[in-house]
């Protein structure tokens, strides 16, 4: 959402007819418990000094998680503020090449956002949403582990990109969360009132095809390992949508859905066969702290089993240890926690159940 956009949906609550009943929608009444009153959180160490990293994928090849930075604050100031890719190692983080930006300055306008990493034996590759100019570009991972940018797709559908889940080569599925765009004064509107207008693409490696439509701003993707299941999050619907997928065509049919009562953004695998889903609690104090970090807002990493569907939380921060959670990504034998607009993330040995239903 851009900064209009979200100026517009606190103006949108108080116009809008129904308040109470949005705000409750919103958690707006909910209460986050404090930080410290998660004692698995102790076990979480801040990595400092890498701006938004929105969204994170752990690299089955080498082991190490590839991230994606941005200052987002600043870029919405000042739209030459270019974005990064790193390769984190976990059990290396102060080694400069953890650091080092490793797209080669390509492009040059670039706001990277979801990211999701393709190994097959032969290819190895790195998919990555571009906001800033709505494109998905397609990267070879070298040997040295370095960056080679070899396609750039684009579509007139992909008014707000937002995740991106790698298939083959050079198919993929990517959601768009809103069509009217993150900048437009509606796409606050349309978060708030739920419209469904979001969908789900899916690049063949020569063609567009819509897989699903008439999400209420859709975000997070996954693909089970099997091929057969794609799960998005629905974010405006707080749920995970689950769907049957045809390997083959790559076509999509509504299976069921599981309702969560946060937010959910980025989709990624635990070691456990189960979904972590980086969540929000209060989008409208997410909406405060991406206008300014004087304001904290809670973070919520949850974990699914596509089986049983049942929700646990693996991690509850009322903001003041990371605010704006949107990803929780298995690195190694640790958890990565990345948030939208923080100048750090959390690297934690092992999130502990704060609480389950
Ligand atoms: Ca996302």
């Amino acid at each position: 959402m851009g900064k209009l956009a979200l100026a517009f949906l606190a103006f949108v609550l108080v116009a809008a007819g129904g308040v109470s009943l949005t705000l409750h929608h919103l958690n707006h009444f909910s209460a986050v418990a404090a930080a410290d009153q998660g004692a698995g959180l102790a076990a979480c160490m801040p990595v400092v000094g890498m701006p938004g990293v929105e969204d994170a994928a752990t690299d089955p090849v080498s082991g190490l998680a590839w991230l994606s930075s941005l200052d987002r604050r600043e870029r919405q100031k000042m739209s030459t503020v270019r974005g990064e890719i790193k390769a984190f190692d976990p059990d290396n983080p102060l080694d400069p090449a953890s650091w080092r930006d490793r797209t080669g300055g390509v492009p040059a306008d670039f706001a990277p956002l979801g990211i999701d990493v393709y190994a097959d034996g032969q290819t190895h590759r790195l998919f990555v949403i571009n906001a800033a100019d709505r494109s998905v570009l397609i990267y070879t991972i070298t040997r040295q582990g370095d960056l080679a940018l070899i396609d750039t797709v684009r579509d007139g559908r992909l008014t707000s990109p937002n995740e991106i889940v790698a298939v083959g080569p050079k198919s993929f599925y990517v959601s768009n969360s809103t069509a009217s765009g993150f900048d437009s004064v509606f796409s606050g509107l349309e978060f708030v009132a739920g419209l469904g207008n979001g969908s789900i693409l899916f690049y063949d490696g020569n063609s567009w095809s819509e897989a699903a439509r008439g999400l209420k701003f859709a975000n997070g993707l996954a693909v089970s390992p099997d091929g057969a299941t794609l799960y998005a999050a629905e974010m405006g619907g707080k749920l995970v949508r689950v769907y049957d997928r045809d390997p083959g065509l790559g076509t999509l049919q509504p299976e069921r859905v599981i309702r969560l009562d946060s937010f959910p953004d980025n989709l990624t695998w635990g070691a456990d066969g189960k979904l972590l889903v980086g969540a929000i609690p209060k989008p409208l104090q997410f909406a405060a702290h991406l206008r300014s970090d004087d304001e904290i807002a809670p973070s919520k990493l949850v974990r699914i089993d596509p089986g049983s569907g049942a929700v646990e939380t693996l991690y509850l921060d009322d903001g003041s240890r990371l605010s704006g959670l949107t990803v929780g990504a298995r690195i190694g034998g640790k958890f990565l926690l990345g948030s939208f607009a923080e100048n750090k993330f959390l690297l934690c040995d092992s999130p502990v159940v704060t609480e389950s239903r």
